[in-house]
C-alpha cells in the first residue's frame, strides 16, 4: 500500500523512536523507507555522496538480477512498480557454446521471469522515495567510524575532517560486505563469524548496441559456461549489455598485452569479440583490475536491543545465485513481519529476527557457494544444457513432487532453508528410483535421446558418474550450516 502525504507526514508528530540506518546502499535506502512508513525518526548515514548528484558512480556491478523475493519487499513499500517499468524482463537463459551455438532455456512458465535492473538507478529510486517521508533525513558524507554498543553513541567522519557524533535507539547496520558496524560484533563473546574470499575475480566489459539495436537478443540473461570461466550478459535500457567475465585471478594475471585479451576471447568466447568490439575489449579489459568476491557469514544479527545487522553487513553471498540484494531486501520484509507481531518491541523483536533469519541466510550463502564450486567443476555448455532440461523434464511429468531448486530460489518466497530441505529430499525420491520406473525412463530417456543423440556418445564414458552425480550429491557439509 502506498501511503499518502498526510499519512506520511503523521511520523513527524509521534515523536517516535530515533532509528539509524547506516549504509544508504540498496538494503539501506529500502530500509529507510520500512522504517519510516512505520512512522520512526529515521537518518540514513551513506559514507559516500549523494550518488543523485554524483558525476562518477564507483561501484560493485552496474546492472542486477531482481526476482521475486526483491520484488516483493519492493512492493510493501509502492515502489515494485516504479523499479520493474525501468526492468529487462528476462524469460530464458541463452546458453552460448563455444562454436558460437545459442540455446534458450526459459525459467519457468510464462509469468516466471527475471528482471535486469540498473542498480545506480534502483539506489536513487529508493533514496529519492526514502526522502518522500518528512521523518526522514539522508546524511551523505558520514563515513561511520566506531560507535558503542551500550551507549548507541555513533561516530562519523567528514571529507573535511570533522566528525559527528549522534545517538540512536535503534542502529540498522546496512554499511555492506565490510561493514563498520559489524567490528563492534567482532569483539563481543559468542559472535560466530566466517569469511571466505574464492580464487576467481570478476571484471566487467561493456557491449555496445549496434545500428542502435541490442547486439544480442535483449531478454535473455545471456551464459557461456566454461568450466573455470564462465561469462554472464544481462541487458540495459540504453541497448547495451554488461558482460562480467568470472575468472580465477591467477588467470586474469596471465593476461598482459591487448593481443593476449584478444587471444583468450578467440579461445574461449569467439562470438563476442565482433559484439564488443576487439579495440573495446583490449581497452576495457585494463581499465579496472579484477574484483574480488567474498562471502561472509556471522551470527547473531543483533546485539541487545541497539543493533542489527542486515543486507551485506549480515550476509555477503557469492553472486552465483543472483539472490544477494534479493536476500537482503526480503532481510526487511522479515524484519518488518517481526515489527508488526512484537508491537515494535525491540527487545522481542531483534532476537526474533536473528532466530529466524540467521538459518534462511546461512543457506542462500552456502547455496551460492555450492553453485560456484558446482559450475567451477565441471559446467560447460552442454551440462549446463543437459542438467537444466532434466530439471525442466522431472518438473514437467511432477510438478508437485520435482520443484527445481532455481526456482523455489527465484521465483517463489520459501524460506531458503527450507528450499534446500525440500530439494536433499526430492533429489532422494529421485534417487530411490521412484523415477526409474520404466515409464519414467521410457519418457525421460527417449525425448533426451532424441534431443541429445550427438551429445549422449560424448557423455558415455563418464556416464554413470554423471548420473551418480545427478541423484547423489555426495558432498557432505557443503549445504548445512558449517557453524
Ligand atoms: P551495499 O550495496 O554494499 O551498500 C552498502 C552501503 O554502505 C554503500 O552505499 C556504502 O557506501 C555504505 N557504507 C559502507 N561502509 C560505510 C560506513 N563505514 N559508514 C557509512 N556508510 C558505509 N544480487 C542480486 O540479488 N542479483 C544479482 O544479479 C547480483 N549480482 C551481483 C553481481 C556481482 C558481481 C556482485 C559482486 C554482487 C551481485 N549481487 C547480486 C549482490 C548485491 O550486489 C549485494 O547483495 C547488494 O548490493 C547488497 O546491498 P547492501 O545495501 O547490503 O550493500
Ligand atoms: C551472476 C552474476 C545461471 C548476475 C546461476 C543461473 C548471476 C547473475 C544460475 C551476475 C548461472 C548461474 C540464477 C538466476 C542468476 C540460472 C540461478 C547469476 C544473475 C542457478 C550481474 N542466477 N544470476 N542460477 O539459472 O538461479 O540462470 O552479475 F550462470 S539469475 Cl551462476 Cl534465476
Amino acid at each position: 500500500r502506498v501511503l499518502t502525504d498526510m499519512e506520511k507526514s503523521e511520523g513527524r508528530q509521534t515523536g517516535k523512536k530515533v532509528v539509524a540506518v547506516v549504509g544508504g546502499g540498496l538494503v539501506g535506502a529500502l530500509n529507510a523507507c520500512y522504517f519510516a512508513k512505520r512512522g520512526f525518526n529515521v537518518h540514513v548515514y551513506e559514507s559516500r555522496e549523494d550518488i543523485r548528484k554524483a558525476k562518477i558512480v564507483k561501484g560493485r556491478s552496474i546492472n542486477l538480477a531482481l526476482s521475486h523475493r526483491g520484488r516483493q519487499a519492493l512492493k510493501r513499500v509502492g515502489m515494485e512498480d516504479k523499479i520493474i517499468s525501468k526492468g529487462i524482463p528476462m524469460h530464458a537463459r541463452m546458453i552460448h557454446s563455444l562454436s558460437g551455438k545459442q540455446s534458450p532455456i526459459p525459467y519457468g512458465k510464462k509469468g516466471q521471469y527475471i528482471l535486469s535492473v540498473d542498480r545506480a538507478n534502483l539506489n536513487k529510486e529508493l533514496l529519492t522515495e526514502a526522502e518522500t517521508y518528512p521523518n526522514t533525513k539522508l546524511n551523505f558524507d558520514h563515513k561511520l567510524q566506531d560507535w558503542s554498543a551500550d551507549t548507541g553513541l555513533m561516530t562519523f567522519s567528514r571529507t573535511d575532517g570533522s566528525k559527528d557524533q549522534i545517538h540512536a535507539d535503534l542502529i540498522v547496520g546496512c554499511d555492506g560486505a565490510f561493514s563498520a558496524i559489524r567490528k563492534q560484533f567482532l569483539r563481543r563473546s559468542r559472535f560466530n563469524y566466517s569469511q571466505t574470499y574464492i580464487p576467481h575475480g570478476y571484471m566487467e566489459l561493456t557491449m555496445p548496441p549496434i545500428n542502435g539495436e541490442f547486439a544480442m537478443k535483449p531478454n535473455y540473461l545471456h551464459i557461456w559456461p566454461r568450466n573455470t570461466f564462465m561469462m554472464i550478459a544481462l541487458p540495459n535500457l540504453d541497448k547495451t549489455f554488461t558482460c562480467t567475465l568470472f575468472m580465477p585471478f591467477e588467470d586474469f594475471e596471465k593476461i598482459t598485452t591487448g593481443d593476449e585479451v584478444i587471444q583468450f576471447f578467440q579461445n574461449y568466447f569467439p562470438d563476442t569479440i565482433p559484439l564488443i568490439g576487439a579495440e573495446a575489449l583490449k581497452k576495457d579489459y585494463f581499465r579496472l583490475p579484477a574484483q574480488a568476491m567474498v562471502s561472509v557469514k556471522c551470527t547473531p544479527y543483533h546485539i541487545g536491543e541497539k543493533c542489527v545487522l542486515m543486507g551485506d553487513a549480515a550476509h555477503a553471498v557469492v553472486p552465483f545465485y543472483g539472490q544477494g540484494m534479493n536476500a537482503g531486501f526480503e532481510d526487511c520484509i522479515v524484519f518488518d513481519e517481526l515489527m508488526e507481531q512484537f508491537n515494535e518491541d525491540f527487545s522481542a523483536v531483534l532476537p526474533e529476527y536473528t532466530k529466524v533469519r540467521v538459518p534462511d541466510d546461512h543457506a542462500i550463502a552456502d547455496l551460492a557457494m555450492y553453485n560456484y564450486v558446482e559450475m567451477r567443476a565441471h559446467v560447460n555448455s552442454k551440462w549446463f544444457l543437459f542438467r537444466k532440461h532434466v530439471d525442466n523434464v522431472l518438473h514437467f511429468f511432477l510438478p508437485k513432487t520435482i520443484i527445481p531448486l532455481y526456482t523455489m530460489v527465484t521465483f517463489t518466497r520459501i524460506p531458503y532453508h527450507q528450499a534446500v530441505e525440500r530439494w536433499h529430499w526430492q533429489n532422494k525420491v529421485i534417487n530411490r528410483g521412484l523415477l526409474l520406473s520404466a515409464a519414467g525412463a521410457a519418457l525421460g530417456g527417449s525425448y533426451l535421446l532424441t534431443k541429445y543423440s550427438h551429445q549422449m556418445s560424448q557423455l558415455a564414458v563418464p556416464a554413470e558418474k554423471i548420473w551418480s552425480r545427478l541423484v547423489t550429491f555426495r558432498i557432505p557439509g557443503m549445504i548445512t550450516t558449517q557453524m
